[in-house]
């Protein structure tokens, strides 16, 4: 009988996707639930057929330049792949998929927590209670007063899945939508959402009330908003990231907000992970939450049967539903 494909999983996924995975394949998984060490990780993709690693594995140059000959498929268990460094992968013959479509939703809602809660003042107020603190004295015409969101404006930075289905939300609440993106959304999307599309994203920052960042983290967004964009920002402005930290300077929006040049910010990604700059921790205008957009169990069931659906698909023979390819990052 020829050998089965060895299929190494990085980390530690939901019973369910891992007693299919031990199923179909001849699968290797991680029982602890921590991230592979550096030297794990190298040792896995000598001997690996397939690599199912997540966003906690630096699959960079240096990794990559250590893969056995049989390493064929990366399985991104996960939709953002800038933790793999996909040029190296592609040199190699390797071929990279991901998980879309199945965390749209969830990562959605979550930015949406996150455009109500900060404006609201959601996360300030529950703290205050739960702290015992005898600050509250009864209701007061002029307590814990926020921000209105119904009528403001939104820019979503990243026009893709998600920053779709954070705009169809958005425009329930009333808020104003618009948009930058490398390329325009349909027209009948665009005009489903009634958003305005800005091809300059400097223009469309200086004049929003909420910012959304919702694109891929890639060598071409990395401190997308960088100081200079920050300050162009009403010092009234929220900005929200369910994205990925790299495409903020974490720094200037730090300090900006400590300086009251911007209103606040809602972080459920950070630059550094799981690391959160202190000043963000500080500060009471900023709501953190510790990468949860996606964190549904649905969601990981979901996510785990599409990396399953990829390596199948793959070792089947055939052209996996979700290839990655480096021009469409
Ligand atoms: C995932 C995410 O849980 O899919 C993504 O891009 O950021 C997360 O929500 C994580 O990437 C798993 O690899």
């Amino acid at each position: 009988a020829t050998e089965r494909p060895l299929v190494i999983v990085t980390r530690k996924l939901p019973d369910v996707v891992e007693t299919r995975l031990r199923e179909l394949f001849d699968a290797r998984l991680n029982l602890e639930d921590r991230p592979f060490t550096r030297d794990e990780l190298i040792a896995a993709v000598k001997e690996a057929h397939v690599l199912v690693p997540t966003v906690t594995d630096r699959i960079d140059r240096a990794v990559l330049s250590q893969a056995g000959p049989d390493l064929k498929l990366i399985a991104q268990f996960g939709t953002g792949v800038d933790n793999v460094d996909l040029d190296t992968a592609r040199n190699r013959a390797i071929i990279v998929t991901n998980t879309p479509g199945v965390l749209t939703e969830d990562t959605a809602d979550m930015t949406m927590a996150l455009i109500l809660a900060v404006p609201r003042r959601l996360t300030e107020g529950a703290a205050l209670l739960k702290s015992g603190s005898d600050d509250w004295q009864g209701w007061s015409p002029t307590w814990m007063l926020g921000h209105r969101i119904y009528g403001k404006r939104l820019g979503i930075v990243g026009m893709g899945r998600i920053g779709q289905a954070v705009a169809r939300r958005a425009k329930a609440f009333g808020l104003q939508i618009h948009y930058h993106n490398r390329r325009r959304v349909a027209s009948d999307v665009e005009k489903s959402l009634e958003a305005t599309y800005w091809d300059s994203l400097d223009q469309m920052l200086a004049r929003m009330d909420i910012i959304s960042i919702n694109c891929p983290h890639t060598p071409a967004t990395y401190h997308l908003l960088s100081a200079r964009r920050l300050a162009l920002l009403k010092p009234s402005a929220y900005v929200v990231n369910t994205a990925r930290g790299e495409v903020i300077d974490e720094n200037a929006l730090a300090r900006m907000i400590d300086n009251n040049e911007l209103a606040g910010a809602g972080l459920d990604v950070f630059e550094h992970e799981p690391a959160v700059n202190p000043k963000l921790l500080r500060n009471e205008k900023v709501v953190v939450l510790p990468h949860m957009g996606s964190a549904t169990l649905e969601g990981r069931v979901d996510m785990g049967e599409k990396v399953i659906v990829n390596i199948k698909t793959f070792l089947d023979g055939h052209a996996p539903p979700d290839r990655v390819h480096p021009a469409m990052f």
